[in-house]
């Protein structure tokens, strides 16, 4: 049975909810609140993390100077989303250095968008048009979450994906209206990344087992298949209008729903990625555990220093 003084508390807790009063770090909150915040921003810190590998891939193959100090500013914007994201898991208690072991280990997920390899230069055009497109109306509505760090660490995230989303779109246009060759090469690579980029919102909502409590309690303000909905809306006539077919034959305009119908996604290959056997899973989380084996010398470095001045300090 449980405690009367518990039940209370979360009444309390929910009608803070309901009136849209932000929850802080120091404040009551259900254990369940508590476990599913740090999942989905551990996971989401992961995800910016490991999501610099596909991108990071590319840097010094860029096709000029503008180019590359472009790319190179977006993939560390990527490191600072981490950093945001670490620190927000840690103001719920998350340990950030177990969390990244539990990433390395294949225990905690990451977005299975960056389980894709970037096979040509126009896929940075399509990260930063579709996956940070994705990633945009995913985040904006967790501008308004009701953990106030998550909450506050998502608006400065999004003005920086806005400007991604832009340079994507702007290399998506170049390749677009340059040579046929150009053009195809944007071509394949849209078709490569349409529908993963479909996956990142997660299972549907019949079968997403997160979404109920996470939207009572507004960690979630809009369900996965109205965002992905949003998302298709969107970008359709952005791709008509720099001229590059959705690899979908079942899409289709519906006047009744003033939005797109799409095909079935491919359930199975997002089931098969997030268990960890798509293209690139072994080869991101090996990059990952290699960066941290290679930096542990300055990790140590940094601690020993921190105890010889707190030492200095107590004498
Ligand atoms: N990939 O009940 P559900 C970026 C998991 S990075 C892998 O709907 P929830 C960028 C889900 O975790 C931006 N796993 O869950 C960076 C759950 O598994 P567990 C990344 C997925 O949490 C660099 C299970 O499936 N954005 O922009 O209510 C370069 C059931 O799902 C995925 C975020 O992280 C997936 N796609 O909803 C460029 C946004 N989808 O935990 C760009 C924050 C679902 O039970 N996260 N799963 O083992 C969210 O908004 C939510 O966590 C999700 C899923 C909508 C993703």
């Amino acid at each position: 049975m449980k405690d009367i003084n518990i039940e209370e508390k979360e009444r309390e807790f929910q009608a803070k909810i309901d009136a849209d009063i932000k929850i802080e770090p120091n404040d009551w909150m259900p254990a369940e609140y508590r476990k599913t915040l740090i999942r989905q921003i551990s996971q989401h810190a992961h995800s910016e993390v490991v999501g610099m590998l596909p991108e990071g891939n590319w840097i010094t193959r860029a096709p000029n100077l503008r180019r590359k100090a472009v790319l190179l500013a977006k993939v560390q914007d990527e490191a600072g989303h981490g950093l945001y994201l670490y620190s927000a898991a840690e103001t719920l208690g998350s340990d950030r250095e177990a969390s990244i072991d539990d990433m390395h280990a294949g225990i905690a997920k990451y977005s299975s968008i960056f389980n894709y390899p970037t096979l040509s230069w126009a896929d940075m055009g399509m990260i930063g048009w579709l996956v940070d497109g994705a990633a945009i109306s995913n985040q904006v509505p967790l501008c308004r979450c009701s953990y106030g760090p998550y909450a506050r660490a998502m608006v400065r995230v999004c003005k920086e994906e806005s400007f991604h989303q832009r340079q994507g779109y702007e290399i998506a246009t170049t390749l677009a209206n340059g040579t046929p060759e150009q053009k195809a090469m944007a071509q394949e690579s849209f078709n490569r990344w349409w529908w993963p980029a479909l996956m990142m919102f997660g299972p549907t909502d019949a079968a997403s087992k997160h979404s109920a409590l996470s939207m009572k309690w507004k960690i979630k303000r809009v369900s996965n298949d109205e965002l992905r909905q949003q998302f298709v809306n969107v970008t359709v006539p952005q791709a008509e209008l720099i001229g590059l077919t959705i690899p979908d034959p079942d899409l289709n305009w519906n006047e009744e729903k003033q939005g797109y119908d799409f095909g079935t996604i491919n359930w199975e290959e997002f089931n098969q990625v997030v268990q960890g056997n798509g293209p690139c899973n072994k080869e991101r989380l090996d990059a990952r555990r290699q960066a941290k084996e290679n930096g542990m010398w300055v990790r140590e470095a940094a601690l020993a220093h921190a105890e010889k001045r707190k030492a200095k300090m107590a004498s």
